[in-house]
């Protein structure tokens, strides 16, 4: 659903093109109570989704039915396995337009993705002087891979301020860029701010200045049409859990050349060509980077999970969310004690707000026991909570099986945080 301001001021409600009571059937979890009479309201989808029927499915037909390892064995069960490990990939490349499936290297997630690079491409190339941009907004996996590696090369790391509203500073970013600029690493859309960035610009500007582009996608390719020849990054990494698959697995996209340069990051069984006692021979990418055995289930897991969004659309997903978030940001505005962050207009499904006198804990902590599950904390963005000059927030995170009603829920699970705290004056919302 969708809202516009009505001739009395109130807000209308309209259909968008996503039936999501039936979407919510195929996900088992959004029946169920999490407290006696209190359904849950699942709005905490940016540190994790919930998983449709058919990708639970399908991980235990892998088990039950065909479970080996791959890439080893001669029999039907090895080749069952490799051929839907390696069909998974190739649902990956199409998912996000990657040049070929040997562009996917299959990692644990965003972080195990963003540290390969940073070992296996940054202490190969990065020399003493070097720079490294990250922003403000950068979620810790995106900042500690690089300390540790600018640590070990004597590279360093400059950071990109962010406007007011919670927009790059992409005049900051201008002036920062010199000789001796590497790498841009930045992230698709904010964990905090839903900020969605012009990454296809920021690309466009590092390789003017001769320097690589990292997309951080842990809280894009679930959200929105990704399409990585398009953005023209050198890498892009993001996880499957986020996204309706299982944890435990993620992509690393790269470039064909800069794989072929990188160093393995991992050694061990499946990675190699050759082996002798004191030196070897590599497979060629994506399998260099894949060593001892791969997380087989959840990799054909997270294919059939692209096929259930895909199925829905990326572009109904972004804009089904976007509603909803709208919806939630004119309604929030109607409590005079809450401070939303981020920039108004186009952004993520993503709400991060503090309530004058109320920890975000003791916010997260009374809205559970209405059944709304939001995220209170860090958000992994400390570097942020600094600019915004707080501790932690509060953070609804929606997603394509979220409704008007849960918002509402939302809402109202607020004023009762209102009420306990005692806060201002109470006003309608
Ligand atoms: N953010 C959140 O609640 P992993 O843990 O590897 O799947 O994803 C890490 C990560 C990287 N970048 C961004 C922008 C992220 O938001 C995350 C994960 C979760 O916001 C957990 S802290």
């Amino acid at each position: 659903m969708s809202s516009q301001n009505g001739k009395n001021g109130k807000l209308k409600k309209k259909p968008a093109g996503l039936n999501v009571e039936k979407i919510r059937e195929d996900f088992p979890i959004l029946g169920r109570e999490v407290h006696p009479g209190k359904p849950l309201v699942y709005l905490d989808n940016a540190a994790t989704s919930q998983k449709p029927q058919v990708v639970i499915d399908r991980l235990s037909e892998y088990y039950a039915e065909y479970n080996a390892n791959v890439h080893r064995g001669i029999h039907v069960l090895s080749e069952e396995a490799t051929d839907a490990y390696e069909r998974a990939r190739e649902k990956i490349q199409h998912f996000i337009h990657a040049e070929s499936s040997q562009n996917i290297v299959y990692t644990k997630g965003a972080t195990e993705s963003i540290n390969l690079v940073a070992n296996a491409w940054g202490r190969k190339f990065l020399e003493p002087g070097d720079e490294i941009l990250v922003s403000y907004m950068e979620h810790h996996s995106n900042l500690v891979p690089w300390q540790l590696v600018a640590a070990a090369t004597g590279a360093r790391i400059r950071g990109i301020e962010l406007t007011k509203d919670g927009h790059l500073d992409l005049e900051h970013l201008e002036t920062l860029f010199n000789e001796k600029t590497k790498l841009v690493a930045v992230t698709q859309m904010s964990n905090v701010l839903g900020t969605i960035n012009p990454v296809r610009d920021i690309a466009e500007m590092a390789h003017r200045a001769g320097a690589l582009m990292l997309v951080d996608g842990a809280q894009g390719a679930a959200h929105m049409p990704t399409d990585v020849r398009q953005m023209d990054c050198d890498f892009y990494v993001f996880s499957g859990h986020k996204m309706c698959g299982p944890t435990g697995v993620g992509v690393l996209y790269a470039k064909s050349d800069l794989l072929e340069a990188m160093d393995p990051f991992m050694g061990g069984g499946e990675m190699i060509e050759e082996v002798h006692l004191d030196a070897s021979t590599y497979k060629d990418p994506p399998w260099k980077f894949e060593a001892g055995t791969p997380n087989i289930a959840q990799a054909i897991g997270l294919g059939y999970a692209i096929d259930y969004i895909r199925n829905i659309g990326m572009d109904v997903i972004h804009a089904h969310e976007s509603d909803l978030m709208n919806y939630a940001m004119q309604r929030m505005r109607y409590f005079d004690d809450i401070t939303v962050f981020g920039p108004l207009g186009t952004r993520g499904g993503i709400v991060s707000f503090t309530m004058e006198g109320t920890h975000p804990h003791d916010i997260a902590t009374i809205v559970d026991q209405e059944g709304v599950a939001l995220r209170a904390g860090h958000h992994c963005a400390q570097p942020l909570m600094r600019k915004l000059q707080v501790g932690s927030t509060a953070r609804i995170s929606i997603y394509f099986y979220n409704t008007t009603d849960e918002i509402d829920k939302f809402l109202s699970a607020l004023t009762q945080v209102r009420e306990i705290f005692g806060n201002v004056a109470q006003r309608t919302v």
